[in-house]
């Protein structure tokens, strides 16, 4: 019941903030300055730019993300998103179908900011080899697309799309962690003699924690 009542009287008082949702940038404590690196000279170079990736930190990992961290593998997180690294299986499509029957998906780099942290987070591991990236070609020459349907926000080619992307041959995608993880076009599966020999990297979907911010 509510009283009307003299405003000089001595009373306690309640305080009420809007619930705020937590930056994953805060939390762990990176800086930008790989990003500035990378965003003036084109591509970062991983021995010279302070690294992104913080090991170790995967809080915000579903559970089932944080058993294969217990299995072995290993996992990231970095905004909204986790990393989970697979050495098989080799080929496209079947690593494709590897991460959505795991409840995620192929890599897909969104923003030069994630380029940026997945590349730091190969390097610490030291892969060198390439990294399957979602996103092909396979259904119209020329039009890449992500296997998630997101727009293609964001792209590090290794050269121009003309000397290396279009063509029906190279119709997958992999990043290339020991050239500063530039993307390049090739096969998706073996062919001959040449190997189709990749890391694949797994995407899932980071808890998003909502904290009540309380002030003195
Ligand atoms: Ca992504
Ligand atoms: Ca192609």
């Amino acid at each position: 019941m509510w009283n009307k009542i003299d405003c000089l009287s001595d009373h306690e008082f309640i305080c009420k903030y809007a619930t705020t949702q937590v930056s994953t940038t805060l939390i762990n404590g990176l800086s930008s300055s790989t990003v500035a690196t990378k965003a003036t000279t084109g591509h970062a170079s991983p021995a010279t730019t302070t690294v992104y990736f913080s090991h170790g930190y995967t809080q915000l990992c579903s559970d089932q993300v944080k058993a294969q961290e217990q299995s072995g593998n290993h996992v990231a997180q970095n905004d909204s998103s986790c990393y989970v690294l697979f050495q098989s299986p080799d080929e496209w499509s079947p690593a494709r179908d590897f991460c959505n029957n795991s409840s995620g998906h192929m890599l897909t780099i969104n923003s030069l900011k994630e380029q940026v942290f997945v590349g730091d987070f190969l390097i610490h591991y030291g892969i060198r080899r390439g990294v399957w990236l979602g996103l092909n070609d396979l259904d119209m020459e020329g039009n890449f697309t992500w296997v998630t349907g997101e727009s293609v926000t964001f792209t590090d080619w290794y050269s121009h799309p003309d000397e290396d992307v279009m063509n029906n041959i190279h119709d997958c995608v992999e990043m290339l962690p020991a050239q500063a993880g530039v993307w390049r076009s090739t096969m998706c599966s073996k062919q001959g003699s040449v190997s189709a020999l990749h890391v694949v990297v797994c995407e899932y979907d980071a808890i998003k924690p909502i904290v009540n911010a309380i002030i003195g």
